[in-house]
């Protein structure tokens, strides 16, 4: 199952990259310092590297109860999406499998209180879907990435 998501990732049709999600998109950032060495622009930490190598501005979800807003969106690779907490409640973001499955490889499993954030890009294009392991029915967002 695994090695039909890889072949996928670079498939032009991005519609159809939902099936992408997860297990294959780790794969992927696992081998980002291998893809990226041509560049010689390899910084220590990937996204701060990204942040000054890329123009495109950081994207914000913001999420509270019970939503994510927006729950889709398209950004780059190496782009900075920015979660932020604008609930009264605490919510995660975690991202998945194609099926629900809590991966958290992608987007770490983490406790954000109200007003924190949670900043997160992406190393190889692809579909990342996401949940609230809280409130796993109600909160659910998709981020597409692309070239
Ligand atoms: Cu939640």
């Amino acid at each position: 199952m695994r090695a039909i998501a890889r072949t996928r990732i670079g498939a032009p049709a991005v519609a159809g990259a939902l099936a992408l999600a997860g297990a294959a998109v780790a794969a992927a950032v696992l081998s980002v310092q291998a893809a990226a060495a041509p560049s010689r622009q390899a910084a220590p930490a990937g996204a701060e590297a990204v942040a000054r190598g890329v123009a495109s501005a950081p994207v914000t979800v913001s999420f509270g109860e019970f939503f994510y807003k927006p729950a889709v969106i398209t950004v780059k690779v190496g782009q900075q999406v920015i979660f932020k907490n604008v609930g009264k409640i605490a919510h995660t973001v975690a991202n998945t499998s194609a099926k629900g499955e809590i991966l958290s490889t992608l987007i770490k499993l983490r406790n954000l209180d109200p007003r924190q954030t949670q900043a997160v890009s992406f190393a190889k294009p692809g579909t990342v879907t996401y949940l609230c392991t809280f409130h796993p029915t109600l909160m659910k967002g998709r981020i597409v990435v692309t070239r």
